[in-house]
């Protein structure tokens, strides 16, 4: 794995450039705080920065600064393509596979621009120029703050960059509980604090947004909730019919995953939920300790992350693919029993 060569940059960024900055597919706290948070910083080197989206995302990220400069490759395809094409640097943040950013996989992989990663999920591939690769953070969001350190502009980190890292550090750790959560993740969240993010409206802004349609929902998951306890294992299944019935919108299953963990004596959980319209499952794996849902996703599950957090998806149907989940238990036995 390289790391990244900081002098190279360094001379790369002492000149104007257009610069583009990516977060991956369906982006979350961290890959918006750490795309905007980049991108603050950069726009205080005079680049011409742009940050695309491959879509949406949900509204609980809409209060960030710098939010309402984002484009949407799915739905500004045009203007995104053009831009993408006649770029210096790309930035991917937050993914370490093209295939990751869903729709731009494509022109990422055609683009001549020199591409930067930072990133935090395990076994990145070798599409970029400088690799960032740290699978020991918390978030991409610390890693940037790291990035900026590194080539010595500790003191660009002002309010707006400030608020965005904060923002992308709190939410992939859980508001600080993950194993991932270091005495240097709480060193560089005190430092962003000084720095102008105020912490309390941050954490507002991103958890007390809930609707009444949304606790609904995270009513019906937790109806839904199975425990095997021979297996330490907790599982929520959502199908589409529910999802419709409480007027889903993206982002609402959010954390519900984490809601099986909490369990007394659970060291697996999982959340099943029924995506009709890409015709997929779409599965999210939580655990304890050792057990690695990184190598369960990527064994089973078409997906993978980290050792403690990783996504997959299925084709079956959502019965099916709860029932595979079930029938792989057994060869995990002794794993999940000796956590
Ligand atoms: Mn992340």
């Amino acid at each position: 794995m390289n790391k990244v060569n900081i002098t190279d940059i360094k001379s790369l960024l002492s000149s104007k450039k257009k610069i583009i900055i990516v977060p991956h597919k369906n982006p979350d706290g961290d890959a918006i705080g750490s795309t905007l948070g980049l991108y603050h910083y950069l726009c205080q080197l005079n680049h011409d920065v742009k940050v695309i989206s491959p879509n949406e995302y949900p509204h609980f990220l809409k209060w960030m600064p710098g939010e309402n400069s984002i484009l949407k490759y799915d739905t500004q395809t045009e203007v995104c393509s053009t831009l993408t094409q006649d770029t210096d640097i790309i930035f991917t943040l937050d993914f370490n596979a093209l295939h990751r950013a869903g729709n731009m996989e494509s022109i990422l992989s055609k683009s001549e621009a020199i591409k930067i990663m930072i990133d935090h999920h395990q076994a990145p591939d070798p599409y970029p120029n400088f690799t960032y690769s740290d699978v020991s953070m918390s978030s991409t969001c610390e890693m940037v703050y790291n990035f900026i350190d590194m080539l010595g502009d500790n003191e660009l980190i002002n309010p707006d960059v400030a608020t965005c890292l904060y923002a992308g550090i709190m939410t992939d750790t859980g508001s600080f509980r993950f194993p991932c959560t270091t005495s240097k993740t709480h060193r560089i969240i005190a430092d962003l604090i000084d720095k102008g993010a105020k912490n309390s409206e941050i954490h507002n802004n991103i958890y007390d947004t809930n609707s009444y349609q949304k606790l609904q929902l995270l009513g019906c998951a937790l109806s839904n909730l199975k425990v095997l306890p021979e297996y330490k294992t907790a599982y929520i299944t959502l199908s589409q019919d529910e999802l419709n019935k409480f007027d889903y919108k993206k982002g609402d299953t959010e954390g519900i995953v984490n809601y099986g963990l909490s369990l007394n004596n659970i060291v697996l959980a999982a959340i099943f939920i029924e995506d009709k319209q890409e015709g997929i499952i779409k599965i999210s794996l939580r655990s304890k300790g050792d057990f690695s849902v990184n190598d369960m996703s990527r064994s089973y599950f078409n997906g993978g992350g980290h050792i403690n957090a990783a996504g997959g998806r299925s084709e079956s149907t959502l019965e099916e693919t709860v029932e595979k989940f079930i029938s792989i238990l057994p060869s995990y036995n002794n794993a999940l029993n000796n956590e």
